[in-house]
C-alpha cells in the first residue's frame, strides 16, 4: 500500500514559514534539503515539493503533489479540480476594491464602466456579475496598488491585510470581495493508503492548532472556592485538584481558552485565587 504522501509547499513567501513551523510542530521532521526543490520528512511518509504559490493548485489537480498548502484566494482564483481538506488559520487577508481616496463611491454601481486593476480577475469578474456591474477587468501580475496613480484603472481589487499599502498609496478600501486564509488543499482522487496518511496528518494539525488555542493554568485558592473556581475553569472534564502543605488551601490546574482568558483571570482574582500560572500547551487532543 502506498502510503507516501507528497504536499506542495510555497517555497519562500508570506505561507512559507508558517506552513514550515506547522509541520516541525506537528512532529514532522526533514533532511535539510528544505531550501531545495524538494526534501523528505524522516519520521512520516511525506515528501516536500517547494513550489511558487501560484502553481500548487495546478500541480495538486495534475497528482504532481497529493496535498498542498496555498491561500483560498489562489485555490478560487485558479478554480482547479481541488478541495480544501483542513482550514489552517494562518496568512488570513482579503481581497479588496479600492479607489482613491476621495474619490466618489457609494456602492458597487459606482464601478459601472469604469476600469478596475487586479490579479484575481476570476474573483472579482464573479463578485461584479453577482452584483449586476459591468467594467472593464485590467490583469496585472503585481504593484497593483501604482495603476489609478499612473492612469492605468480608477480601482484596483488587491489583497489588503494592515491596510498600509493602500493608505501610502493614496487609495482607499471600498468594498470586500473574498476573506481568505491558508487552506490544505487535496486532490479528490487519493488512495486507501495516502488518505490513511492525510487523516494523520490532520489529527496531528488538530493538535496543534487546539494547543494553540488553549492555555494551562495553576493557581492557588482557598478549599471553599473549588466550587465556584470550576465553574470558571471547567476545563477538559474538571480541574485537578491538588492540596497544599498549608491548611485550608489547595491548587487547582485546568485548560482555559485563549479567547476567555482576561476576563476569567480577573474573575478568578475576584473569587480570592493567587499565584496564577499560565503555561502554553504544545499538543492537545480533545
Ligand atoms: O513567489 P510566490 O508566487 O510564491 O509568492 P507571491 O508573491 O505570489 O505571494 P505572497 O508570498 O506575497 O503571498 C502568499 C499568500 O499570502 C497570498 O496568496 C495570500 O493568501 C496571503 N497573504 C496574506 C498576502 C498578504 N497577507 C498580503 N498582505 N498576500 C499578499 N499581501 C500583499 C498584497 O498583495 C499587498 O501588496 O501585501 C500588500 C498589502 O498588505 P498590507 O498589510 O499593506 O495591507
Ligand atoms: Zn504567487
Amino acid at each position: 500500500m502506498n502510503l507516501k504522501l507528497k504536499i506542495a509547499i510555497q517555497k519562500s513567501g508570506r505561507l512559507s514559514e508558517d506552513s514550515l513551523q506547522l509541520i516541525r510542530e506537528c512532529g514532522i521532521k526533514f533532511n535539510n534539503g528544505i531550501g531545495k526543490l524538494k526534501a523528505e520528512a524522516t519520521n512520516f511518509p511525506i515528501d516536500f515539493l517547494l513550489l511558487r504559490d501560484d502553481d500548487i493548485p495546478g500541480y495538486v489537480a495534475d497528482g504532481v503533489a497529493d496535498v498542498g498548502i496555498v491561500g483560498e484566494n489562489v485555490m478560487v482564483e485558479k478554480a482547479q479540480k481541488v478541495e480544501i481538506v483542513h482550514r489552517l488559520g494562518f496568512s488570513k487577508c482579503r481581497l479588496s476594491i479600492a479607489v482613491p481616496r476621495g474619490a466618489h463611491y457609494d456602492g458597487p454601481a459606482s464601478l459601472q464602466g469604469k476600469r478596475i486593476a487586479t490579479s484575481y480577475p476570476r474573483i472579482l469578474g464573479q463578485f461584479l456579475a453577482q452584483e449586476g456591474v459591468n467594467a472593464e477587468i485590467h490583469e496585472i501580475s503585481g504593484s497593483v496598488e501604482i495603476a489609478p496613480g499612473i492612469g492605468l484603472a480608477e480601482a484596483i481589487c488587491d489583497i489588503v491585510s494592515s491596510g498600509s499599502t493602500l493608505f501610502t498609496n493614496g487609495l482607499e478600501e471600498v468594498e470586500t470581495v473574498f476573506r481568505s486564509e491558508a487552506v490544505l488543499i487535496a486532490q479528490p482522487g487519493l488512495s486507501g493508503g495516502q488518505s490513511q496518511t492525510l487523516d494523520k496528518l490532520i489529527f496531528r494539525i488538530k493538535a496543534v492548532q487546539v494547543a494553540r488555542n488553549n492555555k494551562y493554568i495553576l493557581l492557588n485558592a482557598p478549599e471553599d472556592k473549588i466550587v465556584t473556581i470550576t465553574r470558571l475553569i471547567p476545563g477538559m472534564k474538571a480541574p485537578s485538584v491538588v492540596k497544599l502543605a498549608r491548611p485550608g488551601w489547595v491548587s487547582l490546574h485546568s485548560v482555559i481558552n485563549e479567547n476567555d482568558f482576561w476576563e476569567v483571570i480577573e474573575a478568578l482574582q475576584a473569587e480570592g485565587a493567587e499565584g496564577i500560572l499560565v503555561v502554553p500547551i504544545e499538543k492537545m487532543i480533545v
